[in-house]
């Protein structure tokens, strides 16, 4: 049965000790963190060409550009922290339930709220590689001290993101995969639903037999088949749909 609730969130799948939940999350889980979104009026493609900024050859063209635009969002990122939505996945995962999440955001805020089980698909932005294949390594520093970086190589060092038309690590969407085929629940949170792979994912999930559940603040293409959408803030929502299940397992624990 679908339900769209816009006023009381509950959630219409009971959750079990041995239930498999996976969390697919968007650049929308992290807006009320204060990361700006993608898409829509105030979104970072309205402000940037995607083109110049977010492909190979953007970069190829012109690294220092696309630098200087990495650059800054990681100076945002540096200032922001997870909100009330990273931290209620997390803490489902620490009352002891089965949760996993795979996450289209590099800005690290699942790790930092203490979500242990995170399958990154886009790539992580505090670490960079070097485009000659030297490696990948963490780096955080924010603002870089030039633009674009060097590598010990003398090549030029990228952010260790995936760009459109570059493929997701393998062994990263074959993780996913797996994980989507044996899942219970899926609960989508915060993407417009439109970038592939990801956008296929709780599609997948569905169709081997897991449970979907959609918060956003608006209508996705995913709404067409979630079992059940909660139209509002994530921040505000995940908390009321989980916290019951979070307390209860905690306090069974301690028991
Ligand atoms: C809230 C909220 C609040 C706000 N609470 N909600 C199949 C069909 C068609 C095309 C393709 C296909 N397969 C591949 C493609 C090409 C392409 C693609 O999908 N294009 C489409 C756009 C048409 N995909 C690729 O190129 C991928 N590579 C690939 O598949 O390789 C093989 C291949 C290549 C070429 C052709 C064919 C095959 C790679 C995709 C890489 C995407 N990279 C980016 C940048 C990452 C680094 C960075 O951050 O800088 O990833 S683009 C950008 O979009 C970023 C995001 O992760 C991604 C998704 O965005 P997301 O998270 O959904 O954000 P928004 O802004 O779109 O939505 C926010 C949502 O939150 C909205 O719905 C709001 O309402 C909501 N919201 N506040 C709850 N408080």
């Amino acid at each position: 049965m679908r339900t769209d609730r816009t006023q009381k969130y509950k959630l219409g799948f009971h959750l079990t000790r041995n239930n498999r939940i996976t969390f697919l999350t968007g650049a929308g889980i992290s807006a009320e963190s204060g990361i700006a979104t993608f898409r829509g009026e105030s979104g970072l493609w309205e402000k940037v060409d995607v083109e110049k900024v977010a492909t190979p050859e953007g970069f190829a063209e012109n690294p220092k550009r696309a630098w200087e635009w990495y650059d800054s969002r990681r100076t945002t990122m540096k200032q922001c922290k997870p909100n009330k939505a990273h931290d209620t996945i997390a803490k489902l995962e620490k009352a002891g339930y089965d949760v996993v999440v795979i996450t289209q955001n590099i800005d690290n805020f699942h790790r930092d709220s203490g979500s242990e089980n995170v399958i990154e698909l886009h790539g992580n932005i505090w670490y960079v590689r070097c485009t000659r294949g030297c490696g990948v390594w963490e780096d955080r520093t924010a603002p870089m001290p030039s633009l674009p970086p060097l590598c010990a190589c003398g090549s030029i060092i990228r952010p260790h993101v995936v760009w459109f038309g570059e493929m997701l690590d393998e062994s990263i969407v074959g993780a996913a995969y797996q994980r989507l085929f044996d899942t219970d629940l899926c609960v989508v949170v915060g993407t417009s639903g439109v970038v592939y792979p990801a956008a296929g994912f709780a599609e997948m999930a569905k169709a081997n037999g897991a449970y979907v559940v959609e918060v956003n603040l608006e209508r996705t293409p995913i709404s067409s088949y979630a079992d059940e959408s909660h139209f509002g803030k994530a921040g505000e929502v995940l908390p009321v749909l989980f916290s019951e299940y979070i307390k209860s397992r905690a306090d069974e624990k301690n028991i």
